[in-house]
């Protein structure tokens, strides 16, 4: 059988770091693609030349001509421009906008029939924008954020507990970042929800709402100490559970910005929720009952996201349409 394809737009940080990853787990072959010349190609090369070390077999190359990605089997975007300290993820819409009409079109023309994963910040807006100037169905075009922030939230809530990371599940509701939601009654250790390992005496209240800041502020705690741009590696590996999911029809249940009809009262805006992968793309999108608290939070991101969609028209008429 042949491999599968899988297209990069965009071979910056995340870019390269996907196609390392996609390598050496064996998903198919890998085009990079990026406007800066001989990058997408340098990059290639390299991680081409780790594949007998590490002993995987995939096709790695290099290209700027978005002809390279025809017939891909997954897109993964990355291309635009990351934060840099002090900007927020809503400084990037102006040119992010730009670049994802681009890439819609690249789309369009050469790989409609791909699932499309989208990263570019700020994600829930640009995906929103990916998939109306691809014309790609909605089912084959999602936005990865919740896997990281829910990622960040394991990883923070795992180490105050001294327990493994695998043994921690979160579930995460709503945009990117600042406005995200955690939902500690569904995020548990070992299947015990948070909210009861409070009432055990595992963690103050307090504690775990620090935790819970820290984890919406997580991006920027990597900015700051890089001052370079933003994080990449667990950005790649986010992506790559959501690709592998599709690829291998595996069917996880992930979270991630698929856009919405109606589910949480909202309609035509791509939000995170939990939603189930698998060889028809978005499968399903869960939806659960909310409390009031956790509605008010929700309510909050979604008009975050709003305002961000607000701005893309303005900018792009044509998305209004
Ligand atoms: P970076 O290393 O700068 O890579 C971006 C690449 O895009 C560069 O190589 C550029 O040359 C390329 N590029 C720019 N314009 C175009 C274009 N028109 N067509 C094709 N390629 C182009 O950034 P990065 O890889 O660190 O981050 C990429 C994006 O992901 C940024 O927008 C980040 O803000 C975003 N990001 C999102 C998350 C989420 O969780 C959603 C996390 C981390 C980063």
């Amino acid at each position: 059988m042949a491999r599968a394809k899988i297209a990069l737009i965009g071979s910056g940080q995340i870019g390269g770091t996907l196609a390392l990853l996609a390598g050496i787990k064996e998903l198919g072959d890998i085009v990079l693609f990026d406007i800066a010349d001989g990058v997408p190609q340098g990059k290639a090369l390299d991680i081409a030349e780790a594949a007998p070390v590490e002993g995987f077999d995939a096709s790695l190359s290099g290209a700027s001509s978005y002809a390279a990605i025809q017939d891909a089997d997954v897109v993964i975007v990355t291309a635009g421009v990351p934060r840099k300290p002090g900007m927020s993820r809503d400084d990037l819409l102006g040119i992010n906008l730009q670049v994802m009409e681009q890439v819609g079109a690249g789309l369009k023309k050469y790989a409609p029939n791909a699932f499309v994963i989208c990263i570019t910040n700020p994600l829930d807006a640009m995906v929103w924008a990916l998939q109306k100037f691809s014309g790609l169905p909605a089912n084959k075009v999602v936005g990865m954020a919740g896997v990281l922030d829910s990622a960040r939230f394991r990883y923070f809530l795992a180490e105050e507990f001294k327990v493994s990371v695998e043994d921690v599940t979160a579930f995460v509701l709503g945009g990117h970042g600042d406005t995200m939601v955690p939902l500690t009654r569904y995020s548990t250790v070992a299947g015990i929800p948070l909210t009861d390992l409070v009432k055990l005496g595992w963690i103050e209240k307090d504690r775990l709402e620090e935790i819970v800041q820290r984890t919406r502020d997580g991006g920027a705690e990597v900015v700051n100490l890089l001052k370079t741009g933003s994080a990449f590696y667990a950005p790649a590996a986010s992506a790559i559970v959501m690709a592998e999911s599709y690829l291998k029809d595996k069917k996880r249940v992930l979270p991630a910005a698929a856009l919405l009809d109606g589910q949480y009262g909202i309609k035509g805006r791509y939000i995170g929720v939990p939603i189930v992968i698998g060889a028809n793309g978005v499968e399903r999108i869960i939806e659960i009952e909310l409390n009031k608290s956790e509605q008010a939070m929700l309510d909050k991101s979604v008009a975050s996201v709003e305002g961000l969609v607000e701005a893309c028209v303005k900018i792009a008429p044509a998305l209004g349409a």
